[in-house]
């Protein structure tokens, strides 16, 4: 049971190296098993080649949570799972096997020196507002996705 005072958090997911989608299921279900920790809602996964990097194309995913678990101690979970998914950081924008990104956190901003929410680059990035416009609409006004409405992006049929 998660209680009432949980915060409601969307969270981007991306992978570029190895068995993408296996690594984004496996995800989820190490999201889902973060203490006090439930996830709500799964947009559809999205193919798009790396914005501002190299390498094959990515698949990308949101998914909406409820949390106990504060900002930072979420943050760190994330990073565990990202680590246990042979994540490394060879280089900024380097291709990843696994990359969580807290997107949302609540309704108010935070702005601490290991986490910045809203991500600061959300709105520049058509492979975060189209998965996040499919489960959150509400988050995601007209305007931005014009905005992004030139990045070639594919959302995939195929089921999880
Ligand atoms: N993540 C990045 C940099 N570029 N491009 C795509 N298509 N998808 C990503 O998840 C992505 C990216 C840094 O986190
Ligand atoms: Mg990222
Ligand atoms: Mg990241």
């Amino acid at each position: 049971m998660i209680p009432a005072h949980a915060t409601p958090a969307w969270i981007g997911l991306g992978a570029n190296l190895g068995e993408r989608a296996a690594a984004l299921r496996a995800a989820l279900a190490a999201i889902a098993a973060l203490p006090g920790t439930r996830v709500l809602r799964v947009s559809s996964l999205y193919r798009s080649a790396p914005v501002g990097a190299g390498g094959p194309d990515y698949l990308n995913a949101v998914a909406e949570i409820a949390t106990t678990l504060a900002p930072q101690a979420l943050l760190e979970g994330l990073q565990a799972i990202e680590q246990a998914a042979g994540r490394e950081r060879p280089y900024r924008n380097a291709p990843r096997t696994l990359d969580l990104d807290i997107l949302l956190f609540g309704d108010a901003p935070i702005e601490t020196p290991t986490l910045t929410a809203p991500h600061p680059r959300l709105h520049e990035r058509a492979f975060v507002l189209l998965p996040l416009a499919e489960i959150a609409p509400q988050h995601v006004a007209a305007e931005a996705l014009q905005a992004v409405a030139w990045q070639h992006i594919e959302r995939l049929d195929a089921a999880w």
